[in-house]
């Protein structure tokens, strides 16, 4: 039987600087959905990339004084070796400049072109390159008698140049009715009503082509315009998928932030259906964040930096906060005292607490060939049989934080078991031991049923929690798709040593 595909991308990101701790935050997001369809099973795709052929990059190329490919080689290196550090399974990494999506945008372009979506026009506009926007007048601000981009102050370039446009106009109907058939094309629902109202209002063609910039790739309608930002960026979550991974378009989600919405929800849909190919399915809409209540940009220098945060503190402690202290579509600030009291609370004391108790009370009980014949304390299990259910439901509907909510509320139902029915207490009285020894089964079942659940945030943490529950090849099984098995499969649990300090705590 053919697997069920599943193919997820990051933003294409640009390579004016090296990411910040907001991209990995796209990025991990991308990652713990890649790793959960991955291991239940599914035929997974994972696409991360670079935005080469912007301005912004040769730029900073010039400012380094360097040759620009040689910046854009050093550039892509730091971004790989970023997400490698932070463990983002990526199964693809793409640059703008290579050749394969070159080839393939020169094909578009040129399908979109004899569909007449494409034509020549002469026209002016203020243009912010440090935004790679246009501006219109009611956008800037004043600053020294000066009207500036409000986001970099710095004047916004006049531009004035023949240029080609891509006939948005003709879709509007076309997309709305897409939009009807897929009511949750992209989440939240808020952003999505807004991307549907802004389409109902107008649309405005927009531009696809420069004659001044000589670094990307040449129209093939008229080699002395290049490609601008849009057939070269987007069409790259369609160049992954050729040669034996057609199977894998269209994409099943795009994760970006709302800022690129607009050009995610409108601009790509009626490009793919110029050139006649499918839709992707989902898109998820990140807030917009700030540090210190600021807006982060690498061209304002207040950058923190994912790896060097993570070296102070520890990966886990980044992907908990970022994923369990705010939904994914809320805009937020970045707080790292407030990220250390979640990992505090929730991983050094709750989650780890737990284990500690049950291999050190484990442990005494001396039991040969672990726990046989014992079943999970009825009260328990319905708990976790309910929260099992709706960690699954979360999942699907990609919402992370009650995800990590239902699986930190279940943990804290655990501490409270124990701390009442006290199977220290029991265990020594001859009488009781029987019930000490099956409050214990039930904390070691449910830790093993919340750290598999737990994995595709954690993976080299949960793969560590597992040996210490004697767990063999649990990670193996995974990585193979194996999930439902490994949830159904019985433990005796035979623990032989108490588990060296895998959470520990931090001082603010
Ligand atoms: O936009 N808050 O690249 P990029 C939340 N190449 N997310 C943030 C963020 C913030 N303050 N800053 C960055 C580009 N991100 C273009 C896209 S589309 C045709 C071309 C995240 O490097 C966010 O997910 O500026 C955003 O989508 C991504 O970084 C891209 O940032």
């Amino acid at each position: 039987m053919m697997k069920k595909t599943f193919f997820v991308t990051t933003p294409i990101y640009y390579t004016n600087g090296i990411p910040h701790i907001w991209h990995s935050y796209s990025s991990l997001i991308a990652d713990i959905l890649f790793k959960y369809k991955k291991i239940s099973g599914f035929d997974v795709k994972f696409c991360t990339w670079v935005d080469e052929n912007s301005q912004k990059a040769v730029q900073k190329a010039e400012e380094e004084n360097m040759p620009v490919w040689e910046y854009l080689d050093m550039m892509a290196e730091k971004h790989k070796k970023v997400w490698d550090w932070l463990g983002i399974s990526y199964t693809d990494f793409i640059r703008t400049t290579e050749p394969r999506h070159h080839e393939l945008v020169r094909k578009v372009l040129q399908k979109s072109f004899d569909n007449w979506d494409i034509y020549e026009w002469v026209y002016e506009w203020l243009y912010c390159v440090w935004c790679e926007a246009f501006k219109k007048d009611e956008d800037l601000i004043e600053k020294d008698w000066k009207k500036v981009c409000p986001d970099h102050l710095k004047e916004p370039d006049k531009i004035k140049e023949k240029n080609y446009f891509f006939k948005l106009s003709k879709y509007q109907d076309k997309i709305l009715e897409f939009y009807e058939k897929n009511p949750d094309f992209v989440t939240p629902k808020e952003r999505f009503n807004e991307v549907i109202a802004f389409v109902k209002r107008w649309l405005e063609d927009f531009s696809i082509s420069r004659e001044t910039n000589k670094f990307w790739i040449k129209l093939p309608f008229d080699e002395s315009q290049v490609t601008y930002v849009w057939y070269d960026a987007l069409f790259n979550y369609v160049t992954v998928c050729q040669n034996w991974d057609e199977r894998f378009w269209p994409a099943d989600l795009h994760v970006v932030w709302k800022d690129i919405i607009r050009f995610h929800a409108i601009y790509w849909p009626a490009m793919l259906m110029s050139v006649g190919y499918e839709l992707p399915k989902q898109i998820l809409t990140t807030g917009f964040f700030t540090i210190d209540w600021q807006k982060i940009s690498k061209s304002l220098g207040n950058v923190i930096d994912p790896v060097e945060f993570c070296e102070k503190y520890s990966k886990d402690l980044l992907v908990l906060y970022l994923l369990s202290n705010f939904n994914i579509w809320q805009d937020w600030d970045f707080d790292q005292a407030n990220a250390v009291l979640t990992y505090n609370a929730k991983l050094a004391n709750n989650l780890w607490n737990l284990l500690n108790r049950a291999t050190v009370l484990t442990m005494k009980l001396e039991l040969q060939n672990g726990f046989e014949n014992e079943k999970m304390d009825e009260n328990i299990l319905k708990n976790f049989e309910e929260y099992d259910k709706n960690f699954k439901i979360f999942f699907e509907k990609y919402e992370l934080k009650a995800v990590l909510d239902s699986t930190f509320k279940f943990l804290d139902d655990l501490n409270l078991f124990v701390t009442e029915t006290e199977p220290w207490k029991l265990m020594k009285q001859e009488e009781n031991l029987e019930k000490a020894k099956n409050i214990l089964y039930t904390i070691c079942e449910s830790l093993r049923q919340v750290w598999l659940n737990l994995y595709p945030f954690f993976p080299e943490k949960m793969s560590k929690l597992f040996e210490t529950l004697w767990l063999q090849n649990y990670s193996l099984y995974l990585e193979n798709g194996k999930l439902a098995e490994l949830k159904a499969k019985k433990e005796n649990f035979i623990i032989k040593e108490k588990p060296e300090i895998l959470f520990e705590k931090f001082e603010i």
